[in-house]
């Protein structure tokens, strides 16, 4: 399949991807449960406002039927030998793969993402599909020396159960694969609270598993309940047959989702705010850094958990370079994502736009020098310019994450100082380096280093591949998902010891003659 739909006809792109109906189910346990619905909920297109859509909000009856038929599900699912699995789960990544424009379109849609940055994410489903493939062959346990004679030790790993995944508007699709295709090829269910600002691309993501589950007898393994928290979200965390819940959000939100879980001993996988910064050094290939520094800020319009908010230039290159930098952002390319040449689409909503304003007011209140950008573009959408804020210390609005493409640009004298000034904030999810030094960069990758679960050299903090396991300290919420080893938190470990001799020997020595 090429990949080159650019239909801006939202028509086309919604039917070929099934979306056609007036209003669509909420709430799909495999199939859409009809009949009812907590309200509808309507679509907007951030780039001109435009309904896209409309969603019959789930019930909690509804709800309750997803949930329960994923269970059902599961309780067939986690006996098919993991290689099967993956045989399902790489029918999905075909599935997918076929499904890349529309889908890739429809997320650039609902959400504002540029197109390669919309098919880009389609991609990164694919890929984790076809990470998730291999695995299944590779969910290994170790095996241990026993100190009894005539005994094995080993461990195993078994399916966890049902996973909630609770996911945010600007990765509709990927971050919910990261989370489902690992979950299944562990032998898990995966019920799924996407984001209420993009709940198209869940549908279509949904309905494209579903249809591959259901034609192996699995209909339902994997549910879709589109709600508010009233009715799902906090029946949801505080649910016992979820014993993992993978929440990505607002550090708010993790912190509310953590306790509830944790107070049910259930397991959060988090992955929260982040707050990234790139260091410049003197001797650093500008060229690089001007344009890591660029898709870092004004990438996705500045609305992913990796966008780079802070900028720490060396004080011998910081005129010449903030003067770059300022002439790059003036010539970045706003407007209607699907439109080929276009850098930077609209934020998600009026609501953000909003953010955008009070945080660079703040900005100013606190000293920052607006040196390009601050406003919203005049023109229907929920468009911003690209701004850029130099200060002199860092300013108090720099412990904040606001999701939008504001960067926050100081110099800095001694490296160590920079080091600890980007860790300097609640958040630690994605920090970068640009240097050819190769003792800076290794101070910056060592123990005293970057506090970040994501430390990058010569390249910005964003666009992670999905091989790495991907997540943050602090206030993002301490989980990983996607590569390495990520896998082990949808599984559950137990240790089994058999005794093959003709005696019973207790360990440690213990004698217990009887
Ligand atoms: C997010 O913004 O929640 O590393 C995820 C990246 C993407 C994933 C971002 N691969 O920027």
């Amino acid at each position: 399949m090429s990949e080159t739909l650019r239909s801006t006809d939202p028509a086309a792109v919604l039917a070929a991807l099934g979306l056609s109906a007036p209003v669509l189910p909420g709430a799909w346990a495999g199939p859409a449960l009809t009949g009812e619905s907590a309200g509808t909920l309507e679509s907007y297109n951030p780039a001109d406002g435009s309904v896209l859509g409309r969603v019959a909000l789930a019930t909690t009856a509804q709800y309750e039927a997803v949930v329960q038929r994923s269970a059902e599900q599961f309780a067939r699912w986690r006996s098919v030998p993991a290689p099967k699995r993956g045989e399902i789960v790489r029918q999905m990544g075909e599935q997918f793969r076929a499904n890349k424009p529309a889908l890739g379109a429809l997320v650039s849609l609902e959400v504002g993402k540029v197109g390669s940055e919309g098919l880009g994410e389609v991609q990164e489903t694919i890929d984790i599909a076809d990470f998730a493939v291999g695995l299944s062959r590779q969910l290994y346990g170790l095996s241990m020396h026993s100190e009894r004679p005539g005994h094995r030790m080993y461990e195993q790993w078994h399916p966890l159960g049902l996973i909630a995944v609770i996911s945010a508007f600007n990765f509709p699709n990927a971050v919910w694969a990261w989370n489902a295709m690992l979950a299944a090829v562990c032998g898990d269910g995966v019920v799924w609270k996407p984001s209420l600002k993009a709940p198209l691309v869940a549908i279509a993501s949904h309905r494209i598993c579903e249809d591959v589950l259901a034609a192996h007898g699995f209909s339902g393994l994997f549910g879709l309940v589109i709600g508010r928290d009233a009715e799902v979200g906090e029946r949801m965390i505080h649910d016992a047959r979820f014993p993992l819940v993978s929440a990505t959000g607002s550090t708010r939100m993790g912190k509310r989702i953590g306790t509830v879980v944790a107070e049910r001993f259930g397991r959060s996988l988090l992955e929260l705010g982040g707050n990234n910064a790139i260091i410049v050094a003197p001797d650093a290939n500008l060229d690089l850094a001007l344009r890591g520094i660029a898709f870092g800020a004004v990438g996705t319009a500045g609305q992913r958990c990796t966008s780079t908010r802070r900028v720490y230039l060396h004080e011998s290159i910081a005129t010449d370079f903030t003067a770059r930098l300022v002439k790059a952002y003036e010539q970045v390319t706003i407007g209607d994502p699907l439109v080929a040449g276009t850098l930077m689409g609209p934020l998600i909503d009026d609501d953000a736009v909003r953010m955008y304003q009070e945080a660079i007011a703040t900005a100013v209140g606190q000293g920052g020098r607006v040196l390009t950008g601050g406003k919203r573009v005049d023109r229907l959408g929920s468009y911003v310019q690209p701004t850029i804020i130099a200060m002199d210390g860092d300013l108090p609005v720099c412990q904040h994450e606001t999701f939008a493409p504001i960067l926050y640009v100081g110099t800095y004298t001694d490296l160590e100082d920079a080091i600890r000034r980007q860790n300097d904030v609640p958040q630690g999810l994605s920090s970068s380096i640009f240097t050819t030094n190769f003792l800076s960069a290794e101070r910056f990758l060592g123990p005293a280093g970057s506090d970040c679960g994501i430390a990058n050299v010569n390249i910005g903090t964003s666009g992670a591949e999905i091989g790495g396991a991907f997540g943050g300290e602090k206030e993002t919420g301490g989980g990983r998902e996607a590569g390495s080893d990520s896998w082990r938190a949808y599984m559950r470990r137990q240790t089994c010891t058999l005794n093959y001799s003709a005696d019973i020997p207790l360990a440690q020595g213990v004698n217990f003659d009887i």
